[in-house]
């Protein structure tokens, strides 16, 4: 994740002073990088108010000051990871369109929460592949979660109604429901979610707790149809942002957070179960600008 890639920082440096031109190229910088225009004209006028006419010993001052400024602007939407777990069984669906990583977010999440001594159980309601069925089964191994599963092509909502039902019986703390997200054909996509939800609400109206949209940081402005498609089928709990260890441009964050005031819940910072991360404010903000 790379803040400042394209930026000409000996241009900017030789000047040593902040004026006009440069608070231009800073806006752009800052639009390049995701975070959308309105916040980009914010930070731009924020940073004009202190530094315009005074002098940049060196560009940390720069890195400080925008650090900050993220910071501030993320910290209310951080939430913190334990906070998916509220009884047992807590009942979480993972949803976000295909390729963004949510089979590896769940194996990873069931990690975590194993390693805290809960008892897990993923349900495989990605039907559509037998690999996805699979993949979600070699994480069950390697974490040691329980594992539901039905034939390929099942109906995903009775994969998930299995699953909360599985979890009940069993005394699973936490449930995690992995999903398809084909987009291909949108219409049957989101007949599909729906009725997940539905089925779920049927064994008791409170199901799932937690809905959680995976988004990929290199799909940049993307991500925001995204969260306005999904928003549409179901009332969203927080958000997961994976492949922030990439050359993905995390500004994102920051116009989701501004749009839909969505609470962050964690990073994905790689592929290994140890690559996820509680969000926070402060910390990202930092990684964000550093160079
Ligand atoms: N670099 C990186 N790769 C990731 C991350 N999360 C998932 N992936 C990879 O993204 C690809 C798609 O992940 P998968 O979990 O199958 O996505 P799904 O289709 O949403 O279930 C896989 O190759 C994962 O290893 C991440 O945080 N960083
Ligand atoms: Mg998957």
């Amino acid at each position: 994740m790379k803040f400042f890639e394209n930026f000409k920082f000996n241009n900017f440096f030789s000047k040593k002073k902040i004026d006009e031109d440069l608070l231009n190229q800073f806006e752009e910088l800052l639009i390049e990088s995701d975070v959308g225009t309105e916040i980009a004209a914010d930070l731009k006028e924020k940073f004009k108010k202190e530094k315009i006419g005074k002098e940049i010993k060196d560009e940390r001052e720069v890195f400080n000051f925008l650090g900050e400024q993220i910071s501030k602007i993320l910290n209310p939407y951080e939430k913190k990871l334990d906070n998916l777990y509220k009884s047992s069984p807590s009942i979480i669906v993972v949803a976000g369109v295909n390729g963004v990583g949510k089979t590896t977010t769940i194996g990873k999440l069931g990690k975590l929460f194993k390693d805290n001594g809960k008892k897990i159980v993923f349900g495989a309601a990605d039907t559509f592949r037998a690999a996805a069925i699979e993949q979600l089964e070699l994480w069950s191994k390697k974490i040691g979660a329980d594992f539901v599963k039905s034939d390929i092509g099942t109906d995903p909502a009775s994969v998930g109604y299995k699953t909360a039902k599985f979890a009940e019986d069993n005394k699973s703390d936490l449930a995690f429901i992995d999903t398809a997200g084909r987009l291909q054909n949108k219409k049957n996509l989101m007949e599909e979610y729906k009725k997940i939800f539905t089925v779920l609400k049927k064994i008791n109206p409170e199901y799932p707790h937690e809905t959680i949209l995976v988004l990929d940081a290199t799909t940049g402005q993307n991500a925001l149809n995204q969260v306005e498609e999904f928003k549409k089928i179901s009332k969203l709990t927080g958000l997961i942002v994976t492949k922030l260890d990439t050359s993905a441009k995390g500004g994102i964050l920051l116009a989701i957070c501004k749009k839909y005031g969505l609470p962050i819940i964690a990073v994905g910072m790689g592929e290994k179960e140890s690559d996820l991360h509680s969000f926070s404010s402060n910390q990202f903000a930092k990684m964000l600008v550093k160079n």
